[in-house]
């Protein structure tokens, strides 16, 4: 049984703590928040002894018994977190996106390997049961080598209503969504070779960016298309689907809205599903998110547990993170990235 705390008990806290008890093989030892009611709450809910206020008390306190820490805080706070729970040689797992900077991002990074602790983000898309399904699809050889795809996250949902910090970000889409959306692109089709990316910010009650399209050059030669937007008003709402269509040699698969996967060959079209667990703590709206946090938080376990390799390590999401700001870096000066140089 592993020991842990959380850091921070907002909106996502509701989900991240029943799929850890989903997960198993866990203890939640100790509760942090800066407005300590919240964290009193979430305590009674989930049978928490321990309440906190100040993440030093905590720490004080519990570092010794600690396995690792789980920081559910909004973007601005993850390094001054981490930093804290490495101090005291704890393991860290971190909310995506890992950090508001490429620069803050890399000091996390090295943060943890100095201090030897293992450092892993909290990045869930990937592990959606219909991006699961579709990565397998693609693995299995039945639409050939893929030349060319595209991975979509278009909605007019108000993302806003529950998560309201989002609005006041100077950098919007490509943080909070991108960090999933470039992370699926990765998962999918390996590590990029260039990008190009363009930006615009349709609904003017948000300081950043909610539209971005990027161009991304695979280092397979693969050509992807990550399109995402909080401002398309469409016949039918995704959310929260990242839809996809990727085509190869011999075919093409596309996963369609409720979870389809499309599979076309010369001999016709297949469809199977990918359709996410129902637990019943997730929010019905945000259903297939929700879901993959049970997945994300077993592939993390196994990390810590050393009984197996955990995917989203800060060194791999580093990658990520250097889509995210490569993508801006492009869309300021007009210009593709090439990310070796
Ligand atoms: O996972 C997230 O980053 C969320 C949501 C799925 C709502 O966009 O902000």
């Amino acid at each position: 049984m592993l020991k842990f705390a959380v850091i921070g008990t907002g909106f996502w806290a509701n989900y991240q703590i029943p799929a850890w008890f989903e997960v198993g093989g866990v203890e939640l030892v100790a509760l942090y928040n800066r407005t300590r009611s919240r964290a009193e709450g979430f305590a009674q809910q989930f049978n928490v002894a321990n309440v906190y206020d100040d993440v030093d008390e905590l720490l004080d306190q519990h570092a010794a018994e600690l396995d690792f820490v789980d920081i559910i805080t909004d973007v601005d706070t993850h390094s001054f977190f981490t930093a804290k729970a490495v101090a005291r040689g704890l393991d860290v797992i971190c909310q995506k996106p890992m950090s508001s900077g490429l620069e803050a991002a890399r000091q996390m990074v090295e943060v943890g390997h100095r201090a030897g602790v293992r450092l892993f983000i909290h990045e869930n898309f990937r592990w959606q049961a219909p991006i699961r399904k579709l990565k397998e699809i693609i693995d299995s050889g039945v639409i050939g080598r893929p030349f060319k795809a595209r991975v979509s996250f278009c909605s007019a949902f108000p993302v806003f209503d529950n998560q309201p910090f989002l609005a006041e970000l100077d950098q919007f889409i490509l943080t909070d969504i991108g960090s999933h959306i470039l992370d699926v692109c990765r998962f999918l089709f390996g590590e990029a070779e260039s990008l190009y990316c363009q930006t615009s910010r349709v609904n003017p009650r948000i300081k950043g960016e909610d539209v971005a399209n990027v161009l991304l050059r695979m280092q397979s030669g693969l050509t992807c298309y990550a399109e995402m937007s909080y401002a398309s008003i469409l016949e039918r709402e995704a959310f929260p689907q990242t839809l996809a269509l990727v085509e190869g040699e011999n075919g093409s698969i596309q996963l369609t809205h409720d979870f389809q996967l499309r599979i076309t060959t010369r001999t016709g079209t297949v469809t199977t599903e990918g359709r996410p667990t129902l637990y019943s703590w997730l929010d019905p709206a945000y259903a297939v998110v929700h879901a993959s946090i049970v997945d994300c938080n077993r592939n993390l376990l196994a990390g810590l547990q050393g009984t197996g390799q955990t995917e989203t390590t800060a060194d791999d999401n580093f990658e990520t993170i250097r889509l995210v700001y490569a993508a801006y870096d492009s869309a300021t000066r007009n210009k593709v990235i090439y990310l070796n140089r």
